[in-house]
């Protein structure tokens, strides 16, 4: 049995799909947001007859709703499928069962599954139900979107995206605090699209304490979208009467501290609804050790994580080689001498890191970059 080569059409109904996919990142739990694409051609060219994107929660796969809307058309069709369908019975019986009892008569995939129930067997499954099968197109891409979800299956914790802006000469603010906007509103919306996506945001209490800042969600349609804050504050200097505290009904809010941190603090922000995740200190460096307190969040089900306040944080994920996406947001600001340097700029991630994309959001321009593991 060998999987049959790219045709065409193929990448572009892939990207298709993949944009697709994110729809749900962010809002799809411990599984990840995936995207089926059925396309059929009568010979007047290719069209799209069904779609479908894993539901909010994880299910329904999106398989099925790609299947139920394509109908009888499905008959014949290909799909275009941005994860390896599954081959197990959870819920439901296995995707690529249905895409062949559908009568799908190729299957063109992008990333592969690392779940090992899934793993090759959802090929194999398609391919002994006599569907051509086409992997590998566009994995790259694919896998960007669910990078939480494979960064778990590979290293027990969530992924990590790092956000940093950047002025024009590389500083990311001004030394001895006091904040700096660097960047413009259209990039700040992106920010917060950016945000929607992850399961939780993480900065510093440093930030926390400088700019008291909402860390929320504010797109228009797209309230309740926030996703869990994150404080990491060892030694407890957030106060219960910050913004996030305030909030914490609402959007939920977790602080990372040492045990021995103050027990009364602790007690007044838990009366607003914070909540709290143990961390240890480094034994070497006594600053907090990251890679454990990671596998912690990971299992209570955070599966993707926003970096995004503080030089400190960020060059301490970087070290620490946590970081499986960086972006870079680089804006038309001037900030000279005075400024912070940033932990890295663009030509050093370019040497430690693929540039996926770059996009220009008003007199931004976004840097998207991913880690070696993907390459
Ligand atoms: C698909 N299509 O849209 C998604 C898939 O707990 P379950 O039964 O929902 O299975 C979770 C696993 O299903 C998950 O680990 C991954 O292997 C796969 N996700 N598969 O065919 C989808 N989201
Ligand atoms: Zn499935």
């Amino acid at each position: 049995m060998v999987s049959s080569p790219e045709r065409p059409e193929d990448r572009r109904f892939m990207a298709a799909a993949i944009r697709y996919a994110m729809r749900n990142s962010g809002r799809t739990g411990t599984n990840p947001s995936v995207a089926t694409l059925i396309v059929r051609d009568d010979g007047d060219g290719p069209r799209i007859v069904g779609r479908g994107v894993t539901a909010v929660g994880g299910r329904p796969h999106a398989e099925a709703g790609a299947l139920a809307e394509a109908g009888e058309l499905a008959r014949g069709a290909t799909a275009y499928v941005t994860l390896e369908p599954c081959a197990h019975h959870g819920r439901t019986p296995p995707c690529a069962e249905a895409l062949v009892r559908a009568g799908i008569a190729r299957v063109v995939s992008a990333a592969a599954d690392p779940d090992l129930r899934v793993n090759g067997k959802g090929h194999k499954m398609l391919m002994d139900g006599g569907v051509i099968v086409t992997p590998k197109v566009l994995a790259v891409e694919a896998a960007r979107v669910i990078e939480g979800y494979l960064t778990r299956h590979s290293k027990a914790r969530p992924g990590m995206t790092l956000k940093m802006a950047l002025s024009r000469d590389g500083r990311i603010g001004v030394r001895g605090g006091g904040q700096v906007k660097i960047t413009g509103p259209v990039s700040d919306a992106q920010t917060h699209l950016v945000r929607a996506r992850h399961d939780a945001i993480l900065v510093g209490a440093g930030t926390a304490l400088e700019d008291d800042p909402r860390l929320d969600c504010r797109l228009p349609g797209m309230a309740g979208r926030s996703p869990t804050r994150i404080i990491l504050d060892p030694n407890l200097r957030t106060s219960p009467e910050m913004t996030v505290a305030k909030t914490a009904r609402t959007v939920p809010t977790m602080i990372a501290t040492f045990e021995s941190s103050d027990p009364k603090r602790r007690a007044a922000l838990a009366a607003e609804g914070v909540s709290f995740v143990a961390c240890v200190a480094d034994p070497e460096t006594g600053r907090v050790a990251l890679p454990e307190l990671l596998e912690d969040l990971g299992a209570t089900g955070i599966t993707s994580i926003l970096v995004e306040g503080g030089a400190t944080i960020a060059e301490s994920f970087l070290s620490a080689g946590l970081v499986e996406r960086l972006i870079l947001v680089e804006g038309q600001v001037e900030i000279g001498e005075q400024g912070l340097k940033a932990p890295i700029d663009v030509d050093g991630a370019r040497e430690r890191f693929r540039l996926l994309r770059q996009d220009v959001f008003g007199a931004d321009t976004w840097f998207d970059f991913t880690n070696e593991d993907r390459r």
